[in-house]
């Protein structure tokens, strides 16, 4: 399966996911995918929806004490439910649908989390940290909602034209000759 991250202000990362029904090859093909392509553009933590499939899926690797990410630190989430989000916390967050742009966003502290792997079976985990501040980014990400969509409007303005600024400068050192 071959993928590619879509990036903002591409309309489908507003689009709302569906919970996942069928836990088969087809969902097991894309979960393959998906986590060598958050390794490889150093993501720790990736939605379905950044490779154009609007179903409740997520994946998180949460680099260690080493700054490592190995394969068995992997989690996967499928139909996620977040409860008992409690305290405050602030990170500067990015995002790999939004290359280049990173900003303070506050969080809960810490969270519940109810959800199932790619064989269907429930699991829960109580998270803190990076672990608890990625696993809100991401939940967002299947709600349509970006990181950026935190920002006070004042913040949101200068991102916008910074964005756009980036954007054009793109355009130009890829255009062909
Ligand atoms: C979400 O974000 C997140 O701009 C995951 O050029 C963010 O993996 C969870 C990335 C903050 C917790 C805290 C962004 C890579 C990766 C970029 C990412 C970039 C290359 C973002
Ligand atoms: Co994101």
């Amino acid at each position: 399966m071959k993928l590619k991250i879509v990036e903002y202000p591409d309309k489908r990362l507003k689009q709302k996911s569906l919970k996942v029904t069928k836990f088969d090859n087809e969902l097991h093909g894309l979960l393959d995918a998906m986590n060598p392509m958050m390794i490889n553009t150093n993501g720790i933590g990736l939605a379905a929806i950044q490779v154009g499939v609007a179903l409740e899926i997520l994946v998180l690797n949460i680099p260690d004490e080493e700054g490592e990410q190995p394969p068995e630190n992997l989690i996967e989430m499928i139909n996620p439910i977040l409860s008992d989000k409690k305290g405050e916390t602030t990170y500067q967050e990015g995002c790999l649908s939004v290359p280049e742009f990173y900003e303070d966003i506050h969080r809960f502290e810490t969270l519940h989390v109810n959800y199932q792997d790619r064989d269907g079976n429930t699991h829960e985990l109580k998270a803190d940290g990076l672990l608890s501040i990625a696993i809100q980014h991401e939940v967002d990400h299947l709600n349509g909602i970006l990181f950026i969509d935190k920002l006070t409007s004042s913040r949101r303005r200068k991102f916008e034209k910074e964005y756009k600024k980036m954007l054009k400068e793109k355009k130009s050192t890829t255009q062909k000759v």
